[in-house]
């Protein structure tokens, strides 16, 4: 099934000048990017963003991480886009992701992990309407 799903290159990556690495990365597995832009967010509109995560430890310092640079959100869409994304991502944290994947090649630690992708078609859709309303 040919899906769109959320993309987001994190400031860590940005800022290390990775953007087309990735990008490349996504258009070399089929994933073709729709729609790109470079933004960066306020700390509200990081939290309104990673809301699913409100309950944990961890979300104030994420929404502050996701606000403390420019990033670049993507659309990408492909067969299975969705989870084609997930595999090409690897794992949350860097030290566990598989070789060869975006976040052992280049994320930093489970906060730096370089790269968002959506988990499923409903958070898709939601994430390319937060970022992309037409
Ligand atoms: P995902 O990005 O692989 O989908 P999620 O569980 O949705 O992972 O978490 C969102 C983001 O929150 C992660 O990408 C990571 O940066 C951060 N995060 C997740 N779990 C932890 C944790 O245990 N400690 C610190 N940060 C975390
Ligand atoms: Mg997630």
């Amino acid at each position: 099934m040919i899906q769109q799903t959320l993309s987001i290159i994190k400031p860590d990556a940005v800022e290390r000048n990775l953007v087309e690495n990735i990008k490349e990365i996504f258009s070399n597995n089929k994933l073709k990017i729709l729609k790109t832009k470079k933004i960066q967010v306020t700390k509200e509109e990081a939290s309104d963003f990673y809301k699913v995560h409100q309950t944990k430890p961890f979300y104030d310092k994420l929404c502050s991480y996701l606000s403390s640079g420019p990033i670049v959100v993507m659309v990408l869409e492909g067969e299975n886009a969705i989870e084609e994304n997930r595999k090409l991502m690897g794992a949350t944290d860097p030290k566990n992701a598989d070789e060869g994947t975006i976040r052992k090649k280049y994320g930093i630690s489970i906060d730096k992990n370089s790269v968002h992708g959506s988990d499923s078609p409903d958070n898709a859709k939601k994430e390319i309407n937060f970022f992309f309303k037409n």
